[in-house]
């Protein structure tokens, strides 16, 4: 699941197991057109590689890097410590995880000086939404994307407004 111009975007996960949740981060920004790459980097079982991906980001033409894992969830964190790109957390609950909040915490609770912007628990849409957001701040098309992508979520949600007032009196739209 990628594209095949050279990718802006880089995510990374612990483990082949958070791709059910972090897919939906690359399936974000493919739908946006906004060439990525994917992969496993596991900051405990591959710390080498962890290294060699974060100093390379930059200069491989990576301008975010999406970073998912779960339990003792240290990729986000040390990936920020590596670069300067801006990095965005996804705490994953994983099999072994205490209720996901070990994952969220190790993400989220960073020393001053070295931030990651972190998501919700397996909210790795969001992760792409936000990276592409980030993009956008120097890419009008990617900015125009996202004004559809706004106005189709509003759309939706008056749509529902609709149906729910068939049945339920909506003093407020009338
Ligand atoms: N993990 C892998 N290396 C370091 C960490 N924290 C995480 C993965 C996954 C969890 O451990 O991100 O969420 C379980 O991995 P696995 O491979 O045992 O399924």
């Amino acid at each position: 699941m990628s594209v095949n111009t050279k990718a802006i975007v880089g995510i990374v996960m612990g483990s082949d197991s958070d791709l059910s949740i972090m897919q939906e981060a690359a399936i974000f920004l493919q739908n946006m057109q906004i060439p990525f790459e994917l992969t496993i980097v596991s900051a405990h079982r591959t710390p080498q590689r962890m290294m060699d991906y974060s100093s390379s980001a930059k200069q491989r033409g990576l301008q975010v890097i999406i970073a998912g894992a779960g339990g003792a969830a240290h990729l986000p964190g040390m990936i920020a410590s590596n670069t300067t790109l801006p990095v965005i957390g996804v705490p994953i609950k994983s099999s072994n995880s205490i209720d996901g909040w070990d994952s969220i915490l190790s993400i989220l609770q960073m020393p001053n000086g070295v931030p990651v912007a972190t998501v919700a628990l397996n909210a790795a849409k969001n992760a792409g939404i936000l990276a592409a957001q980030i993009i956008a701040t120097n890419n009008s098309s990617v900015a125009q994307q996202l004004e559809n992508y706004k106005q189709i979520m509003q759309q939706d949600v008056m749509n529902k407004v609709n149906t729910t007032s068939q049945k339920w009196n909506n003093e407020f739209d009338k």
